[in-house]
């Protein structure tokens, strides 16, 4: 509803004026017609470095890039190399990955509809692959299929793709040769199309969603990974490596997820708000078909586009609701001590093995508030520092900044409650005078 077409606002329009005419008989404003938003200025424009590349673009991406273009005789031209890569997750776990141009997720392609374009892709892996356009609608020998539509790329070539994006919408591209260990490595990507003649109503932010498998100790996932995933992603990063999402209260917010994580799909829970899925990667929902939701399900394989008006100031948890998907690093096999006993069984296992411990009798979470050690080269399995002490989760986790005014993309830091509207301890007085006896 936000990103309107000049065609979009005639039919809105007409639709006010029949809304009009259906008033004088009846008092119903209609649902179908409501008042256009305000545009959202682009940020200026940067003209081209030096060497013709441009960067400009208007949708966000949190910790990641748009895909640097440059214009030749009207086409947009473009360039990915895939590549091996040094990837942080989080601060503390940096691992040895595969992506595009230095990184994972590789850059976002942002376009219009009906742009020519001729994309470049550089193979600088050790093994062939090719770059398939996920959702796009291309000519057959553009699909990028190796041994299908086109041989693979082998390493060290370069190969042109060239076609028209013909609907506007978001889509993804990654490769279709070894895809179980290219994806797997993080060979993906966004692509955003945005309709011809756009005014900008809504603050868009690309999230493409991940999960690895990455040994304690390693730095390289494991491809050959299917269920025990212990590292989950937005845009290559892990709570509380994710950078905030930060609007304006009143801004209409739009959060294209992607998800090519190899195997699960990703229920998406955001505090505070509604949503409503208006895209997928086949296209538009129609407004008729369209409900709120606060989780939205983002299957593998699949782009899902929600809308919502940021109405609340806050800092809301936006993270997947799989619980094992909002913790880093951990290990699935060890005994449940949860309501056990164990510190008889601990002092025993201290003087069999120096400073070892049974930890969790308790739950989980004390082991991250202790800032328990880890072994080398792995993280803790959850936590941030929050401003009321630590944040139990990691993993596919960030936070939704709205404050009324915000001076750019940056982090404003934690939000100032307003006196008096918080949670707090109960006293004695409020239980006496609720008729709660004291416990
Ligand atoms: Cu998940």
């Amino acid at each position: 509803m936000s990103d309107l077409t000049r065609r979009d606002l005639f039919a809105t329009g007409a639709a006010l004026g029949v809304a009009a005419l259906a008033g004088r008989a009846q008092a119903q404003p209609s649902p179908a017609a409501p008042p256009p938003l305000p545009a959202i200025p682009a940020p200026p424009a940067a003209g081209p470095d030096a060497d013709g590349w441009h960067a400009g673009g208007t949708v966000i991406v949190p910790d990641g890039a748009r895909a640097r273009w440059r214009e030749v005789g009207g086409v947009k031209v473009f360039h990915l190399i895939a590549e091996p890569i040094t990837h942080e997750v989080v601060p503390g776990l940096t691992i040895q990955a595969w992506g595009y141009n230095g990184r994972t997720p590789g850059p976002v392609i942002e376009v219009t509809e009906g742009d020519r374009c001729r994309i470049y892709v550089t193979n600088k892996l050790p093994e062939p692959t090719t770059v398939h356009w996920h959702g796009v609608l291309v000519p057959f020998g553009q699909d990028g299929v190796a041994g299908l539509s086109q041989p693979a790329i082998a390493p060290g070539a370069t190969w042109r793709y060239d076609f028209v994006f013909p609907t506007a919408g978001t889509f993804m591209y990654h490769p279709h040769a070894d895809e179980m260990t290219q994806i797997a490595l993080g060979m993906m990507g966004m692509i955003i199309v945005h309709p011809r003649g756009r005014v900008r109503r809504a603050r868009d932010f690309a999230l493409m969603l991940h999960q690895m498998y990455i040994p304690i100790g390693a730095t390289r996932p494991d491809p050959l990974a299917m269920t025990e995933w212990n590292q989950l992603t937005f845009n290559g990063r892990s709570f509380p490596g994710t950078s905030p999402l930060v609007v304006a209260r009143g801004e209409v917010v739009r959060f294209h997820f992607g998800n090519l994580g190899p195997m699960d799909h990703h229920p998406i829970h955001l505090h505070g708000h509604t949503m409503k899925v208006v895209e997928t990667d086949g296209g538009p929902v129609p407004v008729s078909a369209q409900w709120p939701e606060t989780t939205v399900l983002v299957p593998t394989g699949s782009v899902r586009v929600v809308e919502l008006v940021a109405s609340a100031p806050g800092d809301w948890p936006m993270h997947c609701h799989m619980t094992h998907h909002m913790m880093n690093q951990m290990g699935h096999h060890a005994a449940n001590t949860v309501g056990a006993d164990v510190g008889a069984a601990n002092a025993k296992l201290g003087r069999a093995i120096r400073g070892a411990m049974i930890m969790g009798e308790r739950g989980m979470a004390d082991m991250a508030a202790m800032g328990m050690p880890v072994p080398a080269d792995s993280i803790p399995m959850t936590g941030g520092p929050g401003p009321f002490g630590n944040i139990d989760m990691g993993g596919m986790f960030t936070i939704l900044k709205v404050r009324d005014r915000v001076t750019g993309d940056g982090d404003p830091g934690w939000y100032a409650q307003p006196p008096g509207s918080a949670a707090r301890l109960a006293t004695d007085a409020d239980l006496a005078a609720d008729g709660i006896a004291k416990p």
